[in-house]
């Protein structure tokens, strides 16, 4: 099916949810990216023009990184808490960007949403829901949803257009990394609606003093071995940061892989990146988790998370270098040896 095609028969089932409905409830990722926000934004909008329904955007986390938080504020949305909703107050229940079961959203395990709508490659929990359109060809949800507000007939206004044009532009990196013909064209609609001036001020969003000492702590940490960087944040209060230091190391011009972790909410977190493409980032990530934890992602970068209620000092570092080893065995450089990065 054509993705006109596709799309038109996706919103008329949408529509068809919609009828009869008061309430929806957006779940998006703990920690959002930009598209995740983007993508919650734009379900609002069309929920709220094709059917007046009334949306709240929920997720488990906190937006950390300074060009998210600048995107949140510009966007005057108000996020709440994934602890503190009832449920049962909501007629449907939307999650994007995310899905069932993938560790990085807040979701009750007893529920199941109504409608999923992603770009990460689908999950068996997901085939069980009702509406779902996940195209993993895609760059960036986004995209699809410029795809329903253009065949909705909406014109999306400036703050949405930006917040989707950034959404867009971060997950592929400027169209650089896994972008489709789709998100080619959903940036070329979207640029006349965008506040231009904004997306440059989001882009150089301001950082807490912090966030200096967090990357001096990063440099200091990283080890490269063979063709990776391997670098750990230890305890964090901003889990955006473990993505950021990811795709900084992958910029040094001998390296392909990298890896970084960091504590936060009793979980280890993990974020690898490459610019590979013969191995599969979101393979690999699986493999490190294997049995410890949960993880997805893409062709190039991907996340995972690993629970630590509970566990000593002593567990924690054995994990560590557990999921560490996997990851060297899975990129094949377990045998190369390990130096600093930067000088002590
Ligand atoms: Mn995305």
């Amino acid at each position: 099916m054509r993705a006109a095609e596709k799309t038109g028969s996706k919103l008329q089932k949408l529509t068809e949810l919609f009828a009869g409905k008061a309430y929806l409830l957006i779940i998006i990722q703990d920690n959002p990216d930009p598209d995740c926000i983007a993508a919650a934004v734009a379900l609002r909008k069309l929920a709220n023009s094709m059917a007046n329904l009334q949306c709240s955007i929920a997720c488990g986390g906190t937006v950390g990184r300074g060009e998210n938080r600048a995107l949140v504020k510009y966007l005057g949305l108000n996020l709440r808490n994934c602890g503190e909703i009832d449920y049962s107050k909501f007629d449907l229940l939307a999650m994007v960007d995310t899905q069932p079961g993938t560790g990085n959203n807040s979701l009750p395990t007893q529920l199941l949403p109504n409608i999923v709508v992603d770009h990460h490659p689908i999950r068996q929990l997901t085939r069980t829901v009702p509406f779902t359109d996940i195209r993993s060809g895609y760059g960036s949800t986004s995209t699809i949803f410029v795809e329903y507000l253009i065949e909705a007939g909406i014109t999306p206004e400036t703050p949405l257009a930006t917040a989707l044009l950034y959404g867009i532009r971060s997950d592929t990196q400027d169209l650089g990394r896994e972008a489709a013909r789709a998100d080619i064209e959903a940036i070329q609609f979207l640029y006349p609606f965008a506040n231009k001036r904004m997306l440059s001020i989001i882009q150089r969003g301001k950082v807490p003093r912090v966030y200096y000492q967090m990357l001096a702590d990063a440099l200091g940490n990283a080890r490269v071995q063979g063709p990776a960087i391997i670098t750990e944040l230890g305890e964090i209060d901003n889990p955006d940061m473990i993505a950021e230091v990811a795709d900084l190391l992958l910029r040094d011009d001998e390296t392909t892989w990298t890896m970084c972790t960091g504590l936060w909410n009793d979980k280890l977190l993990i974020s690898i990146r490459t610019s590979e493409e013969n191995n599969v980032a979101e393979h690999v990530m699986k493999r490190m988790v294997f049995r410890k934890g949960t993880g997805g992602g893409h062709l190039t970068y991907a996340g995972g998370q690993v629970p630590l209620a509970n566990t000593t000092k002593a567990e924690r570092q054995k994990l560590e270098r557990h999921i560490e080893e996997k990851f060297l065995k899975a990129i094949g450089a377990d045998a190369a040896t390990s130096a600093r990065l930067v000088k002590a």
